[in-house]
């Protein structure tokens, strides 16, 4: 028997005693109180409570130890082989070669800065860089112009800047006459190209020039005021090439 049924118990036995003690009814009446009966059975348990709310968050855990340094990495891949040792100067037949050979290059050296010279003077216009320019005193078209300059080992002056568009200029100085560049847009009206298709960047057009469309697809340089203007290809020009020096 839990605690609540005793209390009903005994509160039920208190009630009846103060009932009967201030009763109306006389005391004479026949009532003969009874014994106090024996304790009741235990009562069926409650019903479950209400889910309780949930516990509060764990204290982060200790961090763990370093781990162990990892393996050394794989072997690196074989070098290249070492340069050709010198010759040996106990070889005095090989030091005669050598002697002889640089001796052949000081003179090939100097044949090739006095052509140089030469070939710069009088129709021809070197650039500060690599380049030079030459005429040949005779009139072709665009085309055979073309021929004739690969068939020399060059191109048609194909300026790709300020410095190239002027010894080109000063060379058509020289001759007085007018020459084709490499340049044109014969592939797609007004796209100026070089020889070899890449775009032309840099132009020199004299004012309202390129002016020809369809009919003037190629380019010349102006001997008296370094401008380009557009010409038809058909016309016959000085030629002019242009070289590349070693
Ligand atoms: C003018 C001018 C040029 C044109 C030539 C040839 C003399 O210059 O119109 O743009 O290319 O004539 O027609
Ligand atoms: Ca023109």
């Amino acid at each position: 028997m839990n605690h609540l049924t005793k209390c009903v118990c005994i509160l039920t036995v208190v009630a009846v005693l103060f009932t009967l003690s201030h009763s109306e009814t006389p005391a004479t009446c026949s009532v003969v109180q009874g014994v106090i009966g024996l304790n009741g059975r235990d009562g069926r348990d409650g019903a479950t409570g209400p889910k309780g709310d949930p516990g509060m968050r764990g204290e982060p855990g200790i961090p763990g130890e370093r781990g162990n340094p990892g393996l050394p990495g794989k072997v690196g891949p074989k070098g290249n082989p070492g340069e050709l040792g010198n010759t040996g100067v106990a070889d005095a037949d090989s030091a005669m070669k050598i002697a002889a050979l640089e001796s052949q290059i000081a003179s090939l050296e100097n044949q090739i800065n006095w052509l140089k010279h030469v070939l710069i003077f009088p129709h021809s216009q070197a650039t500060s860089g690599n380049k030079v320019y030459m005429s040949i005193d005779r009139a072709e078209d665009f085309s055979n112009s073309l021929i004739i300059c690969k068939m020399y080992g060059g191109i048609l002056p194909s300026p790709e800047n300020s410095a190239e568009d002027l010894a080109i200029y000063e060379l058509a100085k020289k001759t007085g006459k007018h020459g084709f560049l490499g340049i044109n847009d014969r592939q797609l009206e007004g796209k100026f190209v070089h020889i070899d298709g890449r775009p032309a960047v840099y132009m020199n057009w004299r004012d309202t020039e390129p002016n020809g469309q369809r009919t003037e697809n190629c380019v010349e340089q102006d001997p008296k005021r370094r401008k380009w203007n557009d010409i038809p290809c058909e016309w016959t020009r000085t030629i002019m090439c242009e070289f590349k020096m070693i």
